[in-house]
């Protein structure tokens, strides 16, 4: 039997390392086999183009060049991890993946939605099974993130362009609810887990039935 792909999403500092061993256990406790993974990276390919695409010293980069980057990637990634996994049975869990294109590029630099989404059908070609959308304000996930190391070159965007992100975010996840879980990350650290843990949960229960 194919296996899912899920994917953790959200803006600076929202949680997404943090909780992705959560789910990880979660997921491994049912027996399944998984494999993590992260956009963009998880292949040599990958990690090379996020090492460019996040380096200051490239800056500043047009928007098509960085959306192009991020796909570059990912077409890499799916062909040689995702899709063989999914294949195998084993299931996938990304921190970020394609809706991060929509949000980012989309959202942030005003690509648009359809050029996007042509890209995602053609280069990716696999769709996340389930979505898990941590969502806080802003100056929260800044202070969050502005607390660990220096900024790389889209961490040191201005306000307006997260603003942009979330609401590009949490249109997605109203468009798709039933791909999307919503989770209020701005919530103390044991909260999120929980929110986390019932999401994953419901999301087997529901995969049982079938
Ligand atoms: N990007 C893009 O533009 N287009 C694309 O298609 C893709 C990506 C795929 C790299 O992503 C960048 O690439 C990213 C989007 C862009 N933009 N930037 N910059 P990334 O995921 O590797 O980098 P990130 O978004 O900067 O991750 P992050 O800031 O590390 O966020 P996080 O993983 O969601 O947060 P965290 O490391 O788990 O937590 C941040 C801090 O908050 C940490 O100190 C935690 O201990 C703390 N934390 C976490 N949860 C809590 C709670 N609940 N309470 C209190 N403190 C907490």
């Amino acid at each position: 039997m194919r296996g899912r792909l899920i994917t953790l999403e959200g803006g600076e500092g929202a949680g997404k390392s943090t909780v992705l061993a959560t789910v990880r256990e979660r997921l491994a406790a049912r027996g399944l086999d998984v494999v993590v993974t992260r956009e963009p990276g998880g292949t040599p390919l990958g990690e090379a183009v996020r090492a460019l695409v996040l380096d200051p010293a490239y800056g500043p980069v047009c928007a098509e060049s960085e959306l192009l980057l991020m796909f570059a990637a990912r077409a890499q990634l799916v062909r040689s991890v995702i899709e063989p996994a999914l294949a195998a049975g084993r299931w996938v869990l990304s921190d970020r993946y394609s809706d991060a294109s929509y949000a980012y590029q989309g959202g942030g630099r005003g690509q648009p939605a359809a050029r996007i989404a042509e890209l995602e059908s053609w280069a990716a070609g696999v769709r996340p099974d389930l979505t898990l959308l941590l969502d806080l304000p802003v100056a929260q996930g800044l202070a969050r993130a502005g607390s660990r190391a220096a900024a790389d070159r889209i961490e040191a965007e201005r306000d307006d362009f997260f603003e942009r992100v979330r609401a590009a975010y949490r249109a997605r996840a109203a468009a798709e609810p039933q791909r999307f879980r919503v989770i209020d990350a701005g919530a103390e650290l044991g909260a999120v887990q929980a929110a986390v843990t019932a999401a994953i949960d419901a999301y087997l229960a529901a995969q049982d039935r079938r």
